[in-house]
């Protein structure tokens, strides 16, 4: 089989559960860097591949794909490895139904709300706005109280790892860097929990942006 090819920065929390889940399945894949910083992703070259100008995008034997999670089904589907989807109905509902609050409900305030103000900030010593990233505490909260509450054991949607968990690991990484996370991350003790040792998986090593 030819190797797949995953367009995006490797920075990009959607592009990196692409990767965890190449990683997991131990599948050998090429990446094109789309610099998103200097607005590559609006370019006719990628909105070819991703037609709303959002990073990733992917190709396997010239069939084209785009939407996480679509991608992620995919690979784990196509390619030999670990299955990272439950075999029965209820078990595989689950795995939807976090991915869908991830996408939902929790990129937005953490991502886009907390994480990237806080992050810019950093890196350009200017101050963030902190009413707006204080206005998206709620929601952030609200998103992993959900999970918290739907969490199965040892893994997010039950006793072996699946994509729910590979969905979600950028967004934690991320979050749990800004004092916002640290702090809502000590409120779910399952997650806190599920947190350790996901951090410890060899995948998300080899995936860590630099
Ligand atoms: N629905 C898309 C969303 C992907 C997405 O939001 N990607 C972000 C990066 S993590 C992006 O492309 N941001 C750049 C932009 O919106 O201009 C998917 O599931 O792949």
């Amino acid at each position: 089989m030819a190797k797949p090819i995953l367009y995006g920065p490797r920075i990009s929390t959607y592009v990196r559960t692409v990767r965890l889940v190449l990683a997991e399945k131990d599948v050998a894949y090429n990446i094109v860097e789309i610099d998103i910083g200097a607005g590559d992703h609006k370019e006719p070259t990628h909105l070819a591949h991703q037609p709303f100008g959002k990073v990733p995008a992917f190709e396997h034997e010239g069939f084209m794909l785009h939407e996480t999670c679509a991608i992620t089904r995919y690979i784990d589907e196509a390619f030999q490895g670990p299955r990272l989807q439950p075999g029965d109905p209820r078990g595989r509902a689950l795995v939807v139904q976090f991915i869908s609050i991830i996408d939902s409900y929790a990129y937005q305030p953490i991502i886009q709300e907390i994480v990237i103000p806080r992050f810019r900030a950093a890196r350009t010593g200017k101050k963030p706005d902190e009413k707006a990233i204080e206005a998206a505490i709620p929601a952030a909260s609200k998103a992993l109280a959900a999970m918290e509450a739907l969490f199965v054991g040892e893994f997010l949607a039950g006793k072996s790892l699946s994509l729910a968990d590979l969905h979600f690991v950028p967004i934690c990484d991320y979050f749990r860097q800004t004092p916002e996370g640290e702090s809502l991350f000590s409120s779910v003790p399952k997650l806190n929990r599920w947190w350790s040792t996901m951090s410890r998986r060899p995948s998300l090593t080899s995936t860590a942006p630099s």
